[in-house]
C-alpha cells in the first residue's frame, strides 16, 4: 500500500532571493512574509522595522536563572518608562512590543505574578523601543527579549543549543544580570555559580577586549531585594559578602560593571494552590531600584 502526500520543501522557500530578508538577530535569510525566523524564531518584525526605518537597534540582554524575576523586572521597567514625565522615556515600536508590559501589569494588578515564560523561543515576548536619555540629543533604539531561564542555562552549559540566545548574546551591547536575592538568603550557592558561568561565557565570546577585559557594560541586579533591606542598603557590599566568586569573576573579566538592588513587591504572602503548591502573592506593588540599573547601562553603552 502506498500513501501519497504533497510536502513543501523548506529549501524551495529560499529560491526567490529578491523576496528574502535577513533576520536581525541571527542574519539568516528568511522569506519576506515569514513571521518568525526559520533559524532562531526571533520575530521578523524586528528586521522589517529596522529596514523600513533605516535604523540599527542595539540589543540589551536580561539574564538570570528560571524564576529569578526577569519577566517581572522587564515588564515593570517598561511600564514605568513608557509613562510620561520620566527622566528617561521609552517609546514602544510595533504593537508586539507592548505585550510583555501588558501581561505583567495586568497580573500584578490582580495580585498575581505573571505566568512562567515558556521555554520555546517562538513564544517569547520581544520589545523594540526607542529610549530618550536626558541631555542626549539622539534617542537610542533598543531590542530586548524576555527569555526563559531554562533556555539560558541550557545555552550557557551547551553553547549553540539555542541559536537565538547565542546570536543575541554575541551581538548585545549591554547585559543586565538578575541575581535572585531570595535564593541567596536561603543559603543556596546556585546563584553564585550560575552567574560565574554567565560572566565567563559572556567575556569569552566577546572579541572587543582591552587589557583582557570585556568592554561590554554589565549591570548585576539583585532581584526581589524587597525581601532583604541589607541588600538595598549596599548592593556592592552584599555582592562581595554573599556572591564572592561572582564578585571576583566580574572584577577580573569586565571593565564596566555596577551592582544594583531592585524589588517590585512591597509585601508578599504565600498561598497553597491545588496542583502547584506554594504560590507567592504580591500584596502591594512598590517598585524600587528598577530604573537605575537600566539608566546606568544605557549611559555606558
Ligand atoms: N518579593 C518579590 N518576588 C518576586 C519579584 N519578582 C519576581 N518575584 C517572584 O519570582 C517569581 C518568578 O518571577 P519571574 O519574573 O516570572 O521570573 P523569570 O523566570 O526570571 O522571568 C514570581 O512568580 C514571584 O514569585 C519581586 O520583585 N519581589
Ligand atoms: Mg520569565
Ligand atoms: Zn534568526
Amino acid at each position: 500500500m502506498s500513501k501519497k502526500a504533497i510536502m513543501t520543501l523548506e529549501s524551495s522557500r529560499f529560491t526567490s532571493y529578491e523576496n528574502s530578508i535577513p533576520c536581525y538577530i541571527c542574519d539568516s535569510s528568511n522569506n519576506y512574509d515569514t513571521e518568525l525566523c526559520h533559524e532562531c524564531s526571533a520575530p521578523m518584525a524586528l528586521a522589517h522595522q529596522a529596514k523600513a526605518q533605516g535604523i540599527k537597534p542595539d540589543m540589551v540582554a536580561v539574564l538570570g536563572t528560571a524564576a529569578a524575576g526577569k519577566t517581572v523586572y522587564l515588564g515593570m521597567l517598561l511600564d514605568m518608562l513608557t509613562r510620561q514625565n520620566n527622566r528617561l522615556q521609552l517609546l514602544a515600536r510595533g504593537a508586539f512590543s507592548i505585550t510583555l508590559q501588558q501581561r505583567t501589569i495586568s497580573a500584578l494588578s490582580n495580585c498575581e505574578f505573571p505566568a512562567k515564560t515558556p521555554n520555546e523561543p517562538d513564544r517569547w515576548n520581544w520589545v523594540h523601543c526607542q529610549a530618550q536619555i536626558p541631555r542626549r540629543k539622539k534617542p537610542v533604539e533598543l531590542v530586548m527579549p524576555d527569555m526563559a531561564g531554562e533556555a539560558i542555562i541550557e545555552e550557557i552549559d551547551h553553547p549553540q543549543t539555542y541559536p537565538v540566545i547565542h546570536s543575541f548574546l554575541k551581538k548585545c551591547a549591554g547585559v543586565i544580570l538578575l541575581v535572585d536575592t531570595n535564593r541567596i538568603e536561603q543559603g543556596s550557592q546556585e546563584q553564585n555559580y550560575f552567574m560565574m558561568k554567565v560572566a565567563t561565557y559572556l567575556s569569552e565570546m566577546d572579541k572587543n577586549k582591552k587589557q583582557g577585559k570585556s568592554q561590554r557594560p554589565l549591570a548585576v541586579v539583585f532581584s526581589k531585594a524587597d525581601q532583604c533591606e541589607v541588600c538595598f542598603a549596599n548592593p556592592d557590599n552584599y555582592a562581595r559578602e554573599n556572591t564572592p566568586n561572582l564578585w571576583q569573576q566580574v572584577q577580573q573579566r569586565f571593565a564596566n560593571y555596577g551592582y544594583f538592588a531592585a524589588g517590585v513587591a512591597g509585601a508578599c504572602a504565600s498561598r497553597l494552590e491545588y496542583g502547584t503548591g506554594q504560590v507567592s502573592v504580591p500584596l502591594r506593588i512598590e517598585p524600587r531600584g528598577i530604573v537605575e540599573p537600566f539608566e546606568w547601562l544605557l549611559r555606558k553603552m
